[in-house]
């Protein structure tokens, strides 16, 4: 009995004498303890497509360079939230880091998605740039209740396909998968646009309820659309504009060092991600031809120059929008011009 007595005694002074060395040595309360912050980063696509690869990068290089200190739990094919309550939830605190996609939500983002008009960026990384630089002149409103942490775009979009576009009477009642701004394309090239997110698509291919899609051409390889597709009509026409944004809650949370990897990561990051999408295409297209004998269709320059002209009335038309909410629509769209230059 006392033997017992005298062992639970020692036992509780130990435990003591630990939580004393632990609590004073700083082990139990300095943020700087491995994985002391612990953030949530929710994506809508599926892991392996870009905006998944790069947030796990953004997440590698974030805790390599705080040390551990912080930890990013990553959220792939909208597990925790999806493409179109992404900003919402983001700013509720749902998930403390979100990836958008502004072309989604052409009425919210107005500034920003001037980036999706038809004005010749070639491809993502330009855009990725242009698009940041973008954000940085002119830090619009929709953005004022959460920090950036990256903005990127994907490369031009082209014609995906089952069955041949050769010309613009080809695409004539095609129904053909868009998204956002893209419809307003489709439906000037005679096409019969079909809204529906991304990962949605692969289901209608199969089932035939569309007969191809409009976007970049790493979907071919990332979402395994060669298989359906097999012809590519080489648009080259309009990107779409992303952000990696975070819960100003959150973000004033977290240590100075902390938010200082983040921002020095901001411009690298965009960086990284154009020029990582811009290889992807060309790994996508290579891919295509040899594993799924997809055919490559080049328009002639005259046939372009149709294509392209079908196209005027959409910058036209934001720029009146833009104006009648009483932004500097016209200076928008000449920094564009100049930063993708
Ligand atoms: N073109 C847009 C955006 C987009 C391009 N590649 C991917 C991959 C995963 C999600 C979105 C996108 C679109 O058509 O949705």
């Amino acid at each position: 009995m006392i033997k017992r007595a005298i062992l639970k005694q020692a036992m509780g002074s130990a435990i003591l004498g630990l939580f004393f060395m632990v609590t004073c040595s700083g082990v139990f309360l300095s943020p700087a303890m491995a994985g002391a912050i612990k953030l949530n980063y929710a994506n809508f696509p599926p892991a392996p497509t870009f905006p998944c690869v790069q947030m796990e990068r953004w997440k590698v290089e974030v805790e390599k360079r705080t040390g551990d200190q912080v930890q990013i739990n990553t959220f792939p094919g909208g597990t925790l939230l999806g493409a179109k309550g992404m900003m919402d939830g983001v700013m509720a605190g749902q998930a403390d880091i979100g990836n958008i996609c502004m072309a989604y939500q052409p009425g919210r983002f107005v500034v920003t998605n001037a980036t999706s008009l038809p004005l010749g960026i070639k491809n993502a990384k330009t855009g990725s740039m242009a698009l940041l630089k973008l954000y940085e002149r002119y830090k619009p409103k929709a953005f004022k209740d959460v920090v950036v942490l990256a903005m990127f775009t994907n490369a031009p979009g082209n014609v995906m396909s089952k069955v041949p576009v050769n010309c613009l009477a080809d695409m004539k009642g095609l129904d053909l998968r868009a998204s956002g701004g893209a419809a307003q394309i489709l439906k000037a090239w005679g096409a019969n646009p079909v809204g529906m997110p991304m990962p949605a698509t692969v289901e209608a291919l199969q089932k035939g309820t569309v007969k191809g899609l409009f976007s970049s051409l790493e979907v071919m390889k990332d979402f395994k659309f060669a298989e359906n597709c097999k012809y590519v009509t080489m648009t080259e026409t309009v990107i779409y504009p992303f952000a990696v944004i975070m819960n100003k809650g959150k973000w004033d949370s977290l240590p100075e060092d902390v938010q200082k990897v983040m921002m020095d990561l901001k411009k690298e990051q965009s960086l990284w991600t154009g020029t990582y999408m811009d290889d992807l295409i060309k790994r996508a297209i290579a891919w295509s031809k040899e594993s799924n004998n997809v055919e490559f269709i080049s328009l002639s320059d005259d046939e372009k120059a149709q294509w392209d002209g079908k196209l005027d009335f959409i910058t036209q038309n934001w720029i009146k929008g833009a104006t009648n909410k009483g932004l500097p629509a016209e200076e928008i769209i000449k920094d564009i011009k100049t930063y993708i230059q």
